[in-house]
């Protein structure tokens, strides 16, 4: 056979393959991401005005959960469910959702959950309240997208409210499943970022990483250094089309959250089953601290908070006035976020000021560090070590690799997995975020018809076909992978509709790769149970891309 018949064999046997597997499921089941395994019965299990939900027992997570489930179907059909405590079901004749915190459920898996559809009795079963939570994302995609409504429409009555007897069994792939959002470079208020945080629970993703400051900005009410926000937050201008123009709007732009808004929308995300994950840039990206506090740099110099975009020669100073600052800061940080990583940058940091900087070299004389990168390590080691002894873990980007890497840090993968397989094999814990499949600050498709974005290419079927283990890895080094994360960058992306935009429908396919096993996977079949999604992402209010839209 030659080359070519045979590269027609297997196209046809794979495409045989994928299409049967879609059409032998027995039930069109459009749940995103796809759960690992379920069978499907007889007859399905009406909802009904007089159904009650019961919870297995009473704790506050519980009640939530109660009250979530019962929110979700009163909001869009007018049914009023009860939440109530499970021993008094017993003599229950009607239709009933049981939300059951059982430790002994064949579920091997602190995030997995069972979800069982009896003509009777909606019952999740889960070891834990977040095994509950992902069921109840379950069970809200089996019901019509109508359940999305948060007022029901006149058409409700007319809805088929009931679900099909059915049986899953579901636990997610990896352990980090993340978003992430810039709101330095341009500015997200709190209600935005709630609705960001409820779609990120939809997918069961369970990690926000907010990219709090910047050279654009810094965003993050610190109460000891007040000028953080009242002059690090503000800049006077904003370039207008792509890096490089010379246009500026001449318009003054910032923002940030208060510790108050920063507590609420900490605790929303907690009862969602997600971390958030703060980014405190250093030693680079630092203009903005800079601006507010200059004593901070190695020169006496004026600082800007940048209006343009790229990388700057600004840097804070590694003296010790620098530390205490940066102490405290993250001291702060640590009140607000319980997070045990939190993420300190380290990306494109220039060394030039520190080569010029009599300080700075000073303290590699006194450190006996041969050169910058040596210097960056030791700054960011002295942050670890600070972090470590309040019981935190530090996050970088790869380039915290250079100059030796921090003894106990996670290296989140950017430029390529390269950073991510040097980290695994030395035994660190690994975030892969390569450029070329997870951001979504990229193009998504031809740059002629869309809107204007950094630059890049990285359509949903790269997003769906990317494996967050590389093949370089051994399984034994693999397992330092913790998961994945789409990055949103925002230089080019001025509006909550314009992160919907970018965000989705990629950050669903990211979901899948995240959390369903590979043999699950099927990017027709995927395609195909979007279709459904893309109604409820409609009645949700998500600006989706619409380009899979069929
Ligand atoms: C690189 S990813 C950056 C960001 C930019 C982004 C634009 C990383 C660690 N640094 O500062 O916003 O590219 O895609």
């Amino acid at each position: 056979m030659n080359c070519r018949s045979l590269l027609s064999l297997i196209f046809l046997t794979f495409f045989l393959s994928t299409s049967l597997q879609a059409f032998q499921t027995p039930y069109p089941l459009e749940v995103i991401p796809k759960p690992v395994s379920y069978t499907a019965g007889e007859g399905s299990f009406e909802l009904s005005g007089q159904s009650v939900i019961y919870l297995s027992e009473e704790s506050k997570e519980m009640h939530f959960l109660g009250e979530y489930v019962a929110d979700l179907i009163h909001s869009a059909t007018w049914m009023k469910h009860s939440v109530q405590k499970l021993s008094s079901a017993e003599q229950d004749t009607n239709a009933r959702i049981v939300l059951d915190l059982d430790s002994d459920i064949e579920i091997d898996h602190p995030e997995g959950y069972l979800l069982e559809v009896t003509p009777k009795e909606v019952r999740i079963s889960a070891p834990t309240t977040t095994g509950l939570f992902y069921g109840v994302q379950t069970l809200r995609q089996l019901f019509p997208p109508a359940i999305e409504h948060k007022l029901p429409s006149l058409a409700s009555n007319n809805i088929d409210w009931s679900i099909p007897v059915i049986r899953i069994k579901d636990y997610p792939r990896f352990e980090y499943r993340g978003m992430h959002l810039d709101v330095a470079r341009h500015f997200f208020p709190v209600e935005f970022v709630k609705k960001y945080i409820e779609l990120l629970a939809m997918h069961k993703m369970n990690r926000f990483h907010w990219h709090l400051t910047e050279d654009q900005g810094w965003r993050i009410e610190i109460k000891k250094y007040p000028k953080l926000t009242k002059v690090g937050a503000w800049r006077d201008s904003t370039l207008i089309g792509h890096y490089g123009s010379d246009r500026y709007d001449n318009v003054p732009y910032g923002g940030y959250y208060t510790r108050e808004e920063i507590k609420e929308v900490v605790k929303y995300a907690a009862e969602r089953h997600i971390t958030i994950i703060p980014e405190i840039e250093l030693p680079g990206h630092s203009s903005a601290a800079l601006a507010a506090y200059p004593q901070f740099g190695c020169f006496e110099k004026e600082y800007h908070v940048q209006s343009t975009w790229g990388v700057f020669e600004d840097i804070y100073c590694p003296k010790e006035e620098t530390f205490n600052f940066l102490e405290d800061v993250l001291t702060e940080v640590m009140e607000l976020f319980p997070s045990e990583y939190i993420h300190i940058g380290g990306d494109e940091a220039p060394k030039v000021q520190w080569e010029e900087s009599e300080v700075a070299q000073k303290i590699m004389q006194r450190e006996g560090l041969k050169d910058e990168h040596e210097l960056q390590s030791y700054f960011v080691q002295r942050i670890e070590q600070f972090l470590n002894q309040h019981g935190r873990q530090i996050i970088g980007w790869d380039e915290i690799l250079e100059g030796g890497l921090a003894p106990r840090a996670t290296v989140m993968s950017w430029r390529g997995e390269k950073g991510g397989i040097e980290a695994a094999k030395m035994g660190h814990d690994v975030i892969m975020t390569p450029w070329d499949s997870n951001y979504f600050d990229h193009y998504q498709a031809d740059p002629e018809t869309e809107p204007l974005a950094i630059g890049g290419f990285t359509t949903l079927k790269d997003v769906y076909f990317y494996d967050p283990i590389p093949d370089e890895l051994t399984d034994e080094e693999a397992r330092y992978v913790l998961g994945s994360q789409g990055n949103v960058w925002t230089e080019y992306i001025h509006s909550g509709d314009k992160v919907e935009y970018m965000a989705y429908p990629r950050a669903t396919a990211l979901a899948e790769v995240l959390w369903t096993p590979v043999e699950n996977k099927n990017w027709l079949e995927f395609q195909t149970r979007l279709q459904s999604h893309f109604k409820r992402l409609d009645i949700l209010g998500v600006n989706y891309a619409e380009h899979y839209k069929r």
